[in-house]
């Protein structure tokens, strides 16, 4: 249990109808607070007129108090109503300070929750998700990794190594020529299960960089092909410079831009010529470095005019689960069909003058990145969960290569305790507190 009382204002700074404190720790009755009118009942709210140090009349406010045990934090909290003026948050605030308390850091509310066994690390992680989500169906999956859907998946996990590791241990004495091949088979069998099950999990990684982190949509293609005029057509809003002369984008456009439920930073780039010079050719370098790091790309091709030649690497960086081909300029008469070109690619016809296909094209969009929607089952995996995942995969994988070589089988057993080791970390045995301040830095202020 931490000593120090921690306060922090819950609510955005500026001007609202109310803004919440919340103070935590043991010793909140050092405080002094509402001494002439206690706060007798746990969790009833009670009108009470805050005083500060000297005296003085603060705020009327509405207060609630929380026993040890049955709060946020599992510490003895308050929370304080004020009115939403913030002179009368910060009056307040520094009075709980004059009083000793001190400012809480960013996430400690959560840091205490979780170091109090309120919660395991991936539920405190899911409050920081809960809170910066930006669709609905991050949101969705951030209220499932609160409720502990990772957390469980992870617990089941370590159960069933715990017994295969049980197992192992019961073996450890016999000699080579006495272990049963039956139990042998057993065990390699529950480890590849095992090891499917992770695969599973980590099969959900993709969905959750994309559906938080986001993803880069980066418009390619010719000079003159029309893809400013895409972005633009996309964004609703003129972004992008556009004229009739090639060339004129030089530099990337990025703008932020949610696709249904995806955050993506839409690129609009210099279009691909070979025959490009100075800033044009320096544009073109760019974009095609920026082909690596891209999640999706809108080729566009304009069907009034010859089929352009696209530069080797791009060409071999575009399929069909990355690429859709949009026909530009869809108003204008075609000078020849284009499905012979780039078959497998799909394609869908737009013209950003006229505003003809954008449905279409956000749908098909959509229906790319729904190939990685791993469906119902989906349960958030973020980078720290991938990483120990993989450290255990790892692991499993070694102990099942020692079980073939039929190795010792203290080997297999330090390999499967090693694997049990990462999956803890995703609920929050980590023994390294840099690692925890990291992860509770990226919260806000009185969360
Ligand atoms: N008729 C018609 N013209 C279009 C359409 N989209 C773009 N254009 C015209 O095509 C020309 C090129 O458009 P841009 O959007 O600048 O093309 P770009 O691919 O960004 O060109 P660069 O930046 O030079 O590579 C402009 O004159 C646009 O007005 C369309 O849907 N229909
Ligand atoms: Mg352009």
């Amino acid at each position: 249990m931490d000593k120090d009382i921690i306060v922090a204002r819950a609510t955005p700074q500026g001007t609202a109808a109310l803004a919440v404190i919340r103070v935590s720790g043991e010793s909140l009755g050092s405080l002094g607070l509402f001494e002439h009118a206690p706060l007798k009942v746990a969790r009833r709210a009670y009108v009470r007129t805050y005083r500060g140090l000297a005296g003085q009349v603060l705020d009327e406010v509405l207060v609630l108090r929380y026993e040890h045990g049955a709060s946020y934090t599992g510490e003895a909290m308050l929370e304080i109503n004020t009115h939403g003026n913030p002179h009368c948050v910060q009056a307040i605030v520094a009075d709980l300070q004059a009083r000793g308390a001190r400012m809480a850091q960013p996430g400690e509310f959560t840091k205490r929750a979780f170091l109090n066994g309120r919660m395991d690390l991936s539920q405190a992680e899911a409050v920081a998700h809960m809170i910066h989500a930006r669709s609905e169906k991050a949101l969705a999956l951030a209220h499932k990794q609160l409720k502990g859907a990772l957390g469980n998946k992870i617990h089941a996990l370590s159960q069933e190594l715990i017994g295969v590791l049980a197992q192992l241990e019961a073996h450890i004495d016999f000699s080579e020529e006495d272990l049963p091949a039956a139990s042998l088979a057993h065990w390699d069998a529950a480890l590849e299960g095992l090891l499917r099950q992770i695969d599973a999990l980590l099969s959900n990684r993709t969905y959750t960089q994309r559906l938080y982190e986001g993803l880069k949509l980066v418009i390619i293609g010719d000079p003159n092909a029309g893809k400013s005029s895409l972005l633009n057509a996309l964004l609703g809003e003129d972004r992008a410079l556009v004229s009739h002369e090639p060339g004129t984008t030089r530099d990337f456009i990025k703008e932020s831009w949610l696709l249904g439920d995806y955050p993506v930073q839409l690129i609009d780039t210099a279009g691909l010529r070979e025959a490009a010079e100075g800033l044009e050719a320096q544009g073109i370098a760019k974009t095609l470095a920026l082909i690596p790091q891209a999640d999706l790309f809108l080729l566009a091709i304009d069907g009034s005019r010859e089929v352009p030649e696209l530069p080797q690497a791009l060409q071999e960086s575009l399929h069909a689960g990355n690429t859709l081909l949009v026909e530009t300029k869809s108003d204008l008469p075609k000078l020849q069909e284009l499905h012979t070109f780039l078959p497998h690619i799909r394609h869908v016809s737009v013209s950003a003058l006229k505003g003809l296909g954008l449905a279409t094209l956000k749908a098909a969009l959509l229906a790319l990145l729904d190939t990685q929607n791993p469906g119902e089952d989906v349960i958030a995996v973020h980078q720290r969960h991938a990483q120990a995942l993989e450290g255990a995969k790892k692991c499993l994988m070694e102990a099942r290569k020692q079980l073939k070589a039929q190795a010792f089988l203290e080997l297999v057993s330090s390999d499967v305790r090693l694997a049990l080791e990462f999956l803890g970390e995703i609920v929050g045995k980590v023994d390294n507190e840099a690692v925890l301040d990291v992860l509770f830095n990226t919260f806000c202020i009185g969360k």
